[in-house]
């Protein structure tokens, strides 16, 4: 089959836009939807300062890539999570895409080590808190993320969520009628309050296999394997029911959540206040300074328990 821009052979059929591209078309088209992402919702100019969450896999450093082609000045932090192989051979990755792509761009790596900041490894925090591996997890990376961003002043934090996650995690909050998280959905969550960094999603226009297929013609030496506790997890079921209609009705996923995007924009006022409300309700706290709802932060609160348990056991 033919490129649809081009004479030269396509590599990637693409039902949903019903085309195909050779390899430099597609590469040409998924940094243009980067571009038309960040544009859009006005995420950040090449003046900005712009942080990028980084875990190893295809979806951050690819949108690292993208972000440096693109002119921008793009940093990246690193969690690293400690477990085990996982962990390891994921840095690896990170750093060696560092090393040959991104520093040579004047970018710089950052990384926290959760076992040494917060005394143990992921599973172990888990365990010493009773709480699920991936909120443990989830807690610890929203938090150190933020914190980073606003202790070394940059504009922007960014994240690899693509089309594949949006809508699997909007169709999470349809079934269950999350109203109040189907409010922050969106591609662009502004610093509602000091302490609290900008959020974006210049990958929303993309999907899964897009990004795959673009990481893997620009040689993005990524980790192919999953966080091993991500298995069972509720997305995977929500992104492979998406997977079934899509390939049945081509469209669908862009269609949901795009849609819902639309929706959201018509009924900005709402988002508006939303913010407002947020501001009302945080404040301080008490123990690291980071805004909260609550008396203390979700992650203070969770590093006090773990060192209750540390000590109860000694
Ligand atoms: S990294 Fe962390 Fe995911 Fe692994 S422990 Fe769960 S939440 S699955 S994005
Ligand atoms: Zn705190």
């Amino acid at each position: 089959m033919r490129c649809r821009k081009c004479p030269q052979r396509a590599v990637l059929q693409m039902p949903r836009h019903n085309t195909a591209f050779c390899r430099s078309c597609l590469t040409e088209f998924v940094r243009n939807q980067v571009y038309r992402a960040i544009k859009k919702h006005k995420m950040f100019t090449t003046q900005d300062r712009i942080l990028v969450a980084v875990s190893g896999g295809k979806d951050s450093l690819t949108l690292w890539e993208i972000l440096l082609k693109l002119g921008y000045r793009a940093d990246a932090l690193y969690v690293d999570l400690g477990i085990e192989r996982y962990s390891e051979l994921s840095r690896e990755k990170v750093e060696r895409f560092a090393k040959e792509v991104a520093i040579p761009c004047g970018a710089k790596l950052l990384v926290h080590h959760v076992k040494e900041q917060e005394g143990a490894g992921i599973r172990e925090l888990a365990t010493l808190v009773h709480r699920p591996t991936c909120s443990t997890c989830g807690t610890i990376k929203r938090y150190q993320f933020n914190r980073v961003a606003v202790e070394r002043d940059y504009d922007v934090m960014v994240t690899g969520h693509n089309l594949d996650d949006e809508a699997a995690r909007l169709l999470g909050n349809v079934l269950r009628w999350q109203e109040e998280y189907l409010q922050k959905q969106g591609p662009s969550l502004p610093a509602s309050v000091e302490g609290f960094a900008k959020k974006v999603k210049p990958l929303y226009r993309l999907t899964e296999r897009e990004i795959a297929a673009y990481a893997v013609l620009n040689r993005i030496d990524y980790v192919v394997e999953e966080c091993p506790m991500a298995k069972g997890a509720k997305m995977l079921v929500y992104k492979d029911v998406l997977n079934r209609l899509e390939s049945e009705s081509p469209g669908t996923k862009q269609a949901f959540y795009w849609g819902f995007l639309e929706r959201e924009e018509k009924a900005r006022p709402t988002s508006l206040s939303m913010s407002e409300a947020d501001q009302s309700a945080l404040h301080p706290c008490p123990t690291c300074g980071q805004p909260t709802t609550a008396n203390v932060c979700t992650y203070c609160k969770m590093m006090g328990r773990v060192s209750e348990a540390k000590t109860s056991s000694t």
